[in-house]
């Protein structure tokens, strides 16, 4: 961790149950598998043909809606090799009113990009992977498991506290009173305050430019599927920016809007510093504080990663949590 340099850690994944679960035999993804134990969930996801400044339009739906895209986006991609045989999917069309047909032709034009669902955070118990054993040391998540662990406690004090009093109320109340309105809701509110996540991206669909949240690390591990990275070291990053101190949504966007043959002045820039990372399926990316990176899946990749930080990488958070509230106390200064 200390030379906070990236490491590809080749076939990292073995023996993970999400590769028997989300990985058809052939290495693609299988989305249907996620969305048999998830589909009720809701995620969201980034329309990333679209991308405005390097956001796209973002929207939720359920896990099963998404798999319905992914399905007809990849039939209409490689007619004939979808699972879904050529006739089978004639027949569905057919069926289908014109309207929808309209519609799901815009949908087709789209680029669906499932970003940071929290599975972990949903299905706790279902342990389909173990974090690499170089990143267990997670003072993030860490914290946010005791946070809900607390709230949990919390929670089933508060439920014990109903029940003894719903008791008291039922001693009170005559016999003739409805069952059902003694029913206590035990239900606890989905997490989606850790930092534990799962991607899911056709091939196309890509991450902008963007250091990772808090300036932590973060790893990554494809289940199935292919990423090609560029990852641009801390000291470098000025290179990046532009006179306001903003960064660009694509790395290669700046040379290729404002093409220069100066051979000094392309020198400098900040391209020939950029460390390029073919990942494929079984392999984990070590990211290190600090570095600028942008991502783009080659062929429809389902990943899990996670941020952290601990004692290598907690002053980087620390300074830039410092950083902003200068500046928000700056912008703040006009209103005192
Ligand atoms: O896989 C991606 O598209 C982005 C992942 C990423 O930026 C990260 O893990 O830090």
């Amino acid at each position: 961790m200390a030379p906070n340099l990236p490491v590809l850690i080749k076939g990292a994944c073995g023996g993970w149950k999400a590769l028997q679960l989300w990985a058809a035999a052939d290495g693609s993804v299988d989305m249907a598998g996620l969305a048999q134990l998830a589909g009720q969930c809701e995620v969201a996801v980034t329309d990333t043909a679209r991308h405005h400044n390097g956001c796209g339009h973002c929207s939720t739906m359920t896990l099963k809606q998404y798999a319905d895209w992914w399905q007809q986006h990849h039939a209409q991609q490689q007619p004939g090799t979808d699972t879904h045989s050529q006739q089978e999917l004639q027949q569905q069309q057919q069926q289908q009113q014109q309207q929808q047909q309209q519609q799901q032709q815009q949908q087709q034009q789209q680029l669906l990009y499932l970003k940071d669902f929290h599975f972990v955070g949903n299905f706790p118990q279902e342990q389909v992977y173990t974090t690499p054993h170089y990143f267990t040391e997670d003072w993030l998540n860490e914290f946010y498991d005791a946070k809900q662990k607390q709230q949990q406690q919390q929670q089933q004090q508060g439920t014990k506290q109903q029940e003894t009093h719903m008791q008291q109320q039922q001693q009170e109340c005559s016999r003739e009173q409805d069952d059902g309105s003694q029913a206590v809701a035990a239900g606890g509110s989905v997490v989606t305050s850790d930092y534990r996540f799962v991607y899911c991206g056709p091939a196309g669909s890509w991450t902008p430019v963007h250091a990772d949240v808090l300036r932590s690390y973060s790893w990554s591990a494809n289940v199935a599927g292919r990423k090609r990275w560029w990852l641009l070291p801390p000291q470098h990053t000025h290179l990046l920016q532009d006179r306001h101190g903003q960064l660009p949504a694509d790395f290669f966007l700046i040379n290729r809007l404002q093409p220069h043959d100066d051979k000094k002045q392309q020198q400098h820039t900040h391209e020939q510093h950029l460390l390029e990372v073919v990942q494929e399926a079984g392999d984990v990316l070590f990211v290190p504080s600090g570095w600028h990176h942008m991502v783009t899946n080659e062929a429809a990749t389902l990943s899990i990663n996670h941020n952290w930080l601990n004692a290598h990488n907690v002053h980087w958070a620390w300074a830039l949590l410092q950083k902003e509230h200068q500046q928000a106390t700056q912008q703040l200064e006009d209103c005192r």
